[in-house]
């Protein structure tokens, strides 16, 4: 049975009730799971009291401002991990931006600036939350990430996210090779489109859902539940064998060629 009770897991990217991350974290607790919760800060707490509210059902242990640009609020996440749990068995990577304007037209019009600030925040921060999680997962563990067909095949508009979901993907080999010598396996969930805060500030994300639906073997969308359950799945013993993979979870959408 899928059972995390006495496992500490930190979730990272939950931005409303819409979020994929929020979807996973409701999974992690309801098997058991103690949950840390990072949130990313602005000037005026919104962002904070607004998650801190709709996290309170799930009674996080910890609650912690973590930008992912700033190495000293990574620094601090994982001291406050280490102070409360002293291990980590559980990371969920659930972050991801790009600049709008790279987000339509020309790909080839991406700006050098713009690519970095994509790649950094959507790829590089599954490096260096790796390495902080590393030293605190001493009894093994699990990291998952949020990926998109996007990086694997060219999805219109999509353009710079692309490449930085490209970049994950392979981020999850590398860590996957390394960290299995400590029983740190390392995993990535492909979901299909989802309406969350991310994919509702793009345009044609409806006509892309209406499309999913019509092509897809299930012929329907994802839920954010149904990540939630892989992801809660990829953080259990159930997946002990499982490391450096890539599993679809988008009703199949990924196998058509029309
Ligand atoms: O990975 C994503 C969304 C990532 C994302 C979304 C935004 C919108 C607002 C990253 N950065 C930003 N920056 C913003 O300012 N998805 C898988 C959802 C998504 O995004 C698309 C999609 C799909 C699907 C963009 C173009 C085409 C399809």
């Amino acid at each position: 049975m899928l059972d995390l009770t006495g496992k500490t897991a930190l979730v990272t990217g939950i931005a409303n009730n819409r979020s994929i991350a929020w979807g996973i974290a409701q999974q992690l607790h309801a098997a058991g799971a103690d949950l840390g919760v990072t949130y990313l800060p602005d000037a005026k707490g919104k962002m904070e009291n607004k998650v801190k509210t709709l996290v309170e059902p799930l009674s996080p242990s910890l609650f912690v401002p973590c930008n992912v640009q700033d190495d000293a609020q990574v620094s601090e996440t994982f001291q406050a991990v280490k102070d409360k749990w002293d291990k980590l068995d559980i990371l969920v990577h659930c972050l991801a931006f790009a600049n709008r304007d790279d987000l339509t037209g020309d790909f080839s019009a991406t700006s050098r600036s713009g690519w970095q600030t994509a790649l950094d925040i959507s790829a590089y921060s599954l490096v260096n939350l790796s390495n902080a999680a590393k030293p605190l997962m001493t009894e093994g563990g699990s990291i998952v990430t949020l990926t998109y067909l996007g990086g694997a095949r060219v999805i219109p508009n999509y353009n710079v996210m692309g490449i930085a979901k490209a970049a994950l993907e392979m981020n999850v080999r590398y860590l996957a090779s390394e960290l299995g010598g400590s029983n740190i396996r390392v995993n990535g969930i492909s979901a299909g489109p989802i309406r969350t805060l991310a994919s509702s500030a793009v345009g044609g994300i409806l006509d892309m859902i209406h499309h999913v639906e019509e092509v897809a073997p299930l012929r329907r969308t994802v839920t954010q539940e149904e990540v939630g359950k892989t992801a809660a799945f990829l953080c259990s013993d159930l997946s002990s064998g499982m490391t450096g993979q890539i599993l679809y979870v988008d009703s199949g959408y990924n196998i058509m060629g029309m």
